[in-house]
């Protein structure tokens, strides 16, 4: 807000009051515009696409077509604003035009019935004027936009905004949550043989007493509670109490201290076996290029094949290289799409068909293959004699392999980083009915290497089932090696976000050392051996950084590796879980993601499950039941034995995630379409707040509580493959493990 022209000069702004409201009854003003300033940055504004804007002068400046029909056909906007009934709301803006004009501001519901708080005309001038607004809200809403509206215009003009402000409403930003009950468990369920807890928010420094009872409501146990102390992640003061002595299968259990008491939970022979088999079975529900049948999807996720080439979709069949950056097209059908968009990337997609792959192997390595056995999934393949789970993985995998850059092309088996719309679609947007043009964007040598090595592991998996595809995957991931070993540098840029993710990595050394595992286990060839450089640590691993893949690949297949490799790496993955278990038991909630800065990031939930599956690990090594028990432990707080009382599992719980952000499942927008399909893992808690719905609710939030079930919020509650992959690996270990 630099009080200055276009042209330069400086001037203070008149306040021109155009109407005056009486004084709101609370004395609080709350803002409820974000960034109404424009000092750096033009997000979360928005322009209608014949409408181009800029920052200029630390104002936020139009362009504004002539020859337009309606006042909304040409739009500057924001949405996302929260608005309370029967409150009084007051816009202050200032504006300047080139000529003349009358602007419309708008504060209403943006989709049917554009419920209005607010609708007045602005008369607008060369010279830069203050204005002031008020209107009264009927409504309780997230998502009001406030728009500035100025189609219509017989002559161009530019138009300037600047000092935009919107206070009002009586709960300030960021409060009036309630978590509801203190008593939190796994709102799902607990196996009868395994650990049973729940975290209980009391501010007592004694132990309370803590009543079980099953479903009629008849206490079956009592006991107390172990004062665990002050939470750092949630600020919470928080009791445990451990019922797990109680060994009798039934549902509809609460726990209730004091008045309180817990949503219901069952305590079952193996609650996981059916949670299992959600978590893989998202996998054929983000499917890309083949219809989605009822028969295995369910009515409710049944749709067209997406991105099949039938208008108005594009296809993904002949899809160009981003225009000057090569002169071929490929055919990129099929894989999973990545998440919320339907783009599809090779970075984390990778990694993702990695860990079902490697479910795969741990359930053979450790004798529990009927777990994961054929006929498992209900999708197309459950009768072809392979387990279902590569079956999934191998849909990906296709696409993985289709994305390598041909031979004769310049950069010659490098892979290309990603594919998606050009701009961001609407939500929601079925993947049939996307119309934009898909693009191939540059190769990279991450993507390259995450090819190669779930290429090279591919190719051992599939060896006994189908040798020719194994072949195929082997070949792919060699040529990649060697492609990365010519182009070791070529970094996916973070600037190329715009309609996808930019998976932007440039450290990709730890990609190295983790492809080398791969391919060393795939071949034995002893080139690989001085590549592996990389060791797993108490960060842990993501699809940034695969460094500590290397040992979880090592110690998955002892019999492939020199005998010194595998001690050394079973040593470092038992000392690094037993720090995950320690993070885990020292928190008032069993999450064994302890971020030693504090902060919560985006996805956080995949660290947690991430670092699960490092426990379970350790479980495997060893056979120490307190692997075990920390591994299933962290599945009650994905399952609601957390700070926010929150399952984060679509299906699984009473207080379950269920808005998760998402273009084809967006129930929250069209009542008509349904939820993400049980099973579904949302991101979890962000303290960083990367999206306007997080930033106008969530502000203050503990890092624990960073969340909003919100489908606009993408950074707390976007679902992705690389996610729910980390999840199912460790509900299959859960299952297998509560089934001894
Ligand atoms: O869907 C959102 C889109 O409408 C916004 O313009 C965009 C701005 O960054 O962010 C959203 O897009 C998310 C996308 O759906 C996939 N997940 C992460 C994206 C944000 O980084
Ligand atoms: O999982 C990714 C997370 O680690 C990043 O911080 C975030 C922002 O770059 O992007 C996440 O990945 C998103 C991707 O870029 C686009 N599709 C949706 C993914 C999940 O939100």
């Amino acid at each position: 807000m630099f009080h200055k022209t276009r042209w330069g000069a400086v001037f203070l702004a008149p306040v021109l009051t155009v109407a005056l409201a009486a004084t709101p009854a609370h004395a609080a003003d709350y803002e409820r515009v974000l960034n109404g300033t424009f000092d750096s940055v033009k997000a979360p504004w928005w322009s209608s696409a014949n409408t181009p804007s800029t920052l200029d002068l630390g104002r936020l400046c139009a362009d504004v077509p002539a020859g337009t029909v309606n006042v909304w056909d040409s739009m500057i906007g924001q949405n996302d604003i929260p608005l309370e009934a029967g409150r009084p709301y007051t816009l202050r803006f200032t504006a300047s035009a080139t000529r003349d004009v009358s602007l419309h501001a708008v504060l209403q519901l943006p989709t049917a019935p554009f419920t209005t708080t607010l609708n007045k005309t602005a008369a607008v001038t060369t010279t830069p004027k203050a204005f002031q607004f008020t209107g009264t809200s009927t409504t309780a809403n997230l998502h009001a936009q406030l728009s500035f509206q100025q189609g219509g215009a017989a002559q161009p003009f530019t138009l300037c905004l600047d000092d935009v402000s919107l206070t009002g409403g009586a709960i300030p930003p960021g409060g009036g949550r309630d978590f509801g009950s203190p008593v939190r468990t796994n709102q799902y369920g607990y196996a009868i043989h395994g650990p049973k807890k729940a975290s209980i928010v009391d501010a007592s420094a004694g132990p309370v007493e803590w009543r079980l009872r099953d479903s009629s409501g008849a206490v079956v146990k009592t006991g107390r509670t172990h004062v665990q102390g002050t939470d750092a992640a949630s600020g919470d003061h928080v009791h445990i109490a451990d019922f797990s002595s109680v060994h009798r299968a039934g549902t509809g259990y609460t726990l209730a201290v004091g008045t309180a008491t817990s949503y219901p939970f069952a305590i079952a022979d193996n609650p996981y076996t059916a949670l299992s088999k959600d978590t893989l079975g998202y996998f054929y529900d983000v499917r890309s290029g083949t219809p989605i049948e009822a028969t295995y999807a369910g009515d409710a996720y049944a749709r067209p094949a997406g991105h099949a080439g039938v208008a108005p979709d594009k296809g993904d069949t002949d899809v160009p290289c981003l225009p000057g950056t090569c002169d071929y097209s490929l055919d990129v059908q099929g894989g999973w799409y990545d998440a919320g968009d339907q783009g599809k990337y090779v970075v984390n997609g990778a990694l993702a068909a990695w860990q079902l792959m490697d479910s795969y192997e741990r359930s053979r390595g450790q004798g529990d293959a009927a777990g994961l056995r054929d006929g498992l999934l209900s999708i197309p393949e459950n009768h072809n004699g392979v387990p279902d789970v590569l079956d999934e993985s191998r849909w990906e995998m296709a696409f993985l392999l289709s994305m390598q850059v041909p031979a004769g092309e310049p950069l010659a088996g490098m892979v290309h980083h990603k594919v998606h719309d050009l701009a961001w679609s609407a939500l929601p947007t079925q993947p049939d009915q996307d119309s934009q043009p898909r693009y191939l964007h540059p190769p990279s040598t991450a993507a390259t290497l995450n090819l190669a090595a779930a290429g090279a592991q591919c190719a051992r998996v599939w060896a006994r089932y189908d040798s020719a595809f194994a072949h195929t995957c082997l070949t792919a991931a060699e040529t990649a090696w060697k492609a990365a070993l010519a182009h070791p540098d070529v970094y996916a840029p973070s600037s190329d976000s715009v309609g996808g993710g930019a998976y932007a990595d440039t450290e990709v050394s730890d990609e190295f050392s983790w492809a080398a595992t791969e391919l060393y286990a795939a071949t034995h060839e002893r080139a690989y051996l001085s590549h592996i450089d990389t060791r797993i640590t108490s960060a842990g691993f993501s699809w940034r950084d695969t460094g500590a893949l290397a040992d979880l690949t090592v110690v998955r297949l002892p019999s492939r590796f020199p005998a010194h490799m595998v001690v050394a790496a079973r040593k470092r993955v038992l000392a690094v879980a037993d720090g995950f278990v320690r993070d885990e038991r020292s928190q008032g909630y069993p999450n064994p993601d302890l971020p030693t800065d504090g902060a919560y990031v985006w996805g956080s939930n995949s660290i947690t499950a991430n670092n699960s599956m490092v426990i379970a690990t350790a479980y495997d090594i060893t056979h120490r039941s307190n692997y075990r028990s920390a591994a299933l432990e962290s599945l009650d707080y994905l399952l609601g034995r957390n700070a926010l009382n929150q399952s984060f599992v679509t299906g699984y719980g009473t207080q379950a995630s269920h808005n998760q952000h998402n273009r084809i499942w967006a129930h929250q927008i069209d009542p008509k379409l349904p939820s993400p399909p049980p099973g579904s893992l949302a991101g979890g808690p962000d303290s960083a707040l990367q999206d306007p719905v997080a930033q106008q609710n969530l502000v203050g939030c503990a890092p624990a509580t960073c969340y909003i079930d919100d489908i606009y919020s993408y950074s707390t509650n976007e679902v992705a493959i690389n996610w729910n992959s980390a999840f199912a690996w460790v509900a299959a270990f859960a299952a297998a493990a509560s089934a001894r």
